[in-house]
């Protein structure tokens, strides 16, 4: 596959998207933004739900790739869940169908498998095939969307990186961060890497720098080219002054979910 030319960026207004907006054209792309609200300094952006199939139609025609981030990006009610997430992201996939996108990098999640146990000591990487164990309904949604993915590949030839993206912040915040953060400029190389990389067909990656605590393996985003150069390691020493080593009598601190597991949240995260 060519180096894409226009992507469109859905969910442009949200903190990763504001990230993204900065980041990708750097790496070549030119982007056509949407989101439910207007985003900030681009009049230009389209204001469009998820929920509006003809306007995302409009908006994913002639685009070469969907980065897709749009939804709600933590636990919710299961309707909202169901409207944003499920029927939301299946709108794009069948927009893209219905105008021939043929690459769509979405913006899956830890929470889909939260409930995996975190390694400790020797413990191995947490492998891109772990069972699913989702920890909201949120995570849930991003099995369907990691499922959907799939069945777009093989019934439509519509390719897909899914990203299990950990904390993508511009700094880690918490103990558990040091272990999934992905830092901006990672994730945009990740992102990158996931619109360009050849023969992807449906490709799911873990989504981190290379930190020096990291708790899952990155092998299947390196393959697509993905060179992670930031590590958390910097912020280790005063996170752990702050909040303390991880503590293995709380739930928030056992899997890699971290306070999606507790209702409601346990903080910090
Ligand atoms: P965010 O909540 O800041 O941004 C989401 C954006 O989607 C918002 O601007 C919102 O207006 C838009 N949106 C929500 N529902 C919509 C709809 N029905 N139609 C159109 N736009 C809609 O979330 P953030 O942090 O930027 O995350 C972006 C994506 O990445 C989300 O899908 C999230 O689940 C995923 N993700 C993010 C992580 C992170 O560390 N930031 C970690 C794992 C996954
Ligand atoms: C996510 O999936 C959320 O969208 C994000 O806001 C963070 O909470 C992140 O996971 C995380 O696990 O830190």
């Amino acid at each position: 596959m060519p180096a894409s030319r226009t992507v469109l960026l859905t969910g442009a207004a949200g903190g990763l998207g504001t990230l993204m907006r900065d980041l990708l054209p750097g790496h070549g792309h030119e982007l056509r933004l949407l989101d439910m609200r207007p985003v900030e300094g681009a009049p230009e952006a389209i204001v469009a739900d998820l929920a509006d199939r003809d306007a995302l139609r409009e908006a994913v025609r002639g685009v070469d790739a969907i980065v897709h981030l749009a939804g709600i990006s933590l636990e919710a009610s299961f309707d909202k869940i169901l409207a944003a997430n499920i029927q939301g992201t299946y709108n794009l996939y069948e927009a893209a169908r219905e105008e021939g996108v043929g690459r769509v990098v979405f913006a899956s999640s830890n929470h889909a498998v939260g409930y995996t146990p975190r390694p400790r000591g020797d413990d191995p990487l947490i492998p891109i095939d772990t069972p699913r164990r989702p920890d909201t309904f949120y995570g849930l949604s991003k099995c369907f969307g990691e499922d959907l993915a799939q069945l777009y590949w093989d019934k439509h030839g519509i390719e897909t990186v899914s990203v299990r993206i950990g904390s993508c912040f511009p700094e880690p915040t918490s103990v558990r961060m040091l272990s999934v953060w992905m830092s901006p400029a990672d994730g945009a190389r990740l992102f990158h890497a996931a619109l360009t990389a050849e023969g992807v067909g449906h490709t799911v990656v873990h989504g981190s720098s290379a930190n020096t605590r990291l708790w899952w393996d990155l092998t299947s985003a390196r393959a697509l080219g993905y060179a992670p150069q930031d590590d958390s390691e910097p912020y280790a020493e005063k996170l752990l002054a702050e909040q303390g080593e991880l503590d293995p009598g709380n739930p928030a601190h056992t899997c890699l979910g971290g306070p999606f597991l507790t209702d409601p949240p346990i903080w910090p995260y």
